[in-house]
């Protein structure tokens, strides 16, 4: 049995405002752009979501809602450093870390479980570590796979522990709605709202067959996922060893043809790359900057290993397909192969147990962590 946590900064971008600018402590801070030059809300302090404030939301609608917020312009190099703080912490917890953005990751803490520490208390001294070493609150789901530490460390949020015991995966999940699975988005909920599935315990009942029939060579995976048994590995992406190419462009594009042609002509790029350096990779990377500047990536692991046009193709254009929406524009798009034929797809390495976690409990209890 597996046990991993998913850990996910608070309001991170201004609660690192916060930090740095005590004044600004229980305000309701509006990171991003300024209203008259059409600016979007990065993120904003929890103080200033009580008034209807979020992420994406243009600036201008923002101040309407919240006429007392204070605006701070990003500054993303800080925010970087400090990422690269937490990111250590994690690490020393366990060597088996997926960073997904810069300020969530994945830990898989099973060896540490199996050397006698208790999931909770492994959540805990995490917790408090991330506090007292860096100043920043984090949410926290303990679960046995990802898609339940996930779906976890948003529901409780901020400053969240939320732990599932082995065993109550799926009556956790049942009452949720589809949207909340990884690979749910928008418009296969609505499918699946249509066919009277609203909740993930509606999802996880139905018969193997209804779920080829609907999703194909998806099935298995979203049917595990549902049940809350996925076996995804947390995997320790290796950042250098991969070759990529990105384009940023003088204005967005959303047209699907376009970004298509876009895609396409970076994954020869990166095809060709491999060619020339004698390499095959088995993971193919997207990386997406939207027009509010959100920057993510997505990934897929290829069943061989390859330095081919096509895959590389294919791979890069189904990913950026799932991510397209009506409105959503893009302002750079990346291609990237890695995961080489010589590497391991799971770290050869057993996770260290680091001695900080044997530390002392905590102390406190988990609502009593000081927010910043
Ligand atoms: N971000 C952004 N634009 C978005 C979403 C996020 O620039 N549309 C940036 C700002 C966030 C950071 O990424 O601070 C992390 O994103 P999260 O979705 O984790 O949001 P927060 O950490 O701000 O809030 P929370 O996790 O507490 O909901
Ligand atoms: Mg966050």
């Amino acid at each position: 049995m597996r046990h991993i946590i998913h850990a996910d900064l608070d309001a991170f971008y201004a609660a690192v405002e916060q930090l740095d600018n005590p004044d600004l402590l229980g305000r309701p801070v509006l990171v991003g752009g300024r209203p008259e030059n059409r600016g979007v809300v990065a993120t904003a302090s929890y103080e200033a979501r009580v008034f209807g404030v979020h992420s994406a939301m243009p600036m201008k609608t923002a101040v309407y809602r919240c006429p007392q917020g204070i605006i701070i312009p990003p500054r993303f190099n800080r925010y970087k450093e400090k990422s690269n703080e937490v990111m250590s912490i994690f690490r020393d917890i366990t060597a088996l870390v997926e960073p997904l953005s810069m300020d969530e990751a994945y830990l898989d803490i099973t060896a540490v479980i199996d050397a006698g520490q208790k999931p909770l208390a492994v959540a805990l001294d995490l917790k408090q570590r991330i506090f007292e070493e860096t100043g920043l609150v984090v949410s926290v789901g303990v679960g046995t796979c990802k898609t339940v530490a996930k779906i976890g460390s948003d529901l409780d949020k901020p400053n969240g522990l939320v732990l599932v015991q082995p065993g109550d995966e799926a009556a956790f999940l049942a009452p949720l709605a589809v949207n909340k699975l990884w690979g749910i988005g928008p418009k296969t909920a609505e499918r699946l709202n249509k066919e009277g599935i609203d909740t993930i315990g509606e999802l996880a009942a139905q018969p193997l067959d209804w779920f080829a029939k609907m999703f194909g060579k998806r099935a298995t995976d979203v049917r595990d996922k549902a049940m809350g048994q996925d076996q995804d590995l947390v995997q320790i992406h290796s950042g250098s060893k991969s070759i990529s190419s990105e384009t940023t462009f003088s204005s967005d594009i959303g047209v699907e043809e376009e970004l298509k042609d876009v895609v396409e002509r970076k994954a020869v790029s990166v095809a060709h790359q491999l060619e020339r350096k004698g390499l095959k990779g088995r993971t193919v990377k997207l990386k997406l900057r939207l027009s509010d500047f959100t920057t993510f990536t997505r990934q897929i692991t290829l069943p061989d290993h390859t330095n081919a046009e096509e895959p590389i193709k294919e791979a890069a254009w189904a990913l950026l397909e799932a991510e397209l929406e009506p409105e959503r524009t893009f302002r750079l798009v990346g291609v990237g192969v890695g995961n080489f034929e010589e590497e391991t797809e799971t770290p050869a390495v057993s996770p260290t147990i680091s001695n900080q976690t044997e530390r002392q409990l905590p102390l406190f209890r988990i609502d009593e962590i000081p927010e910043n």
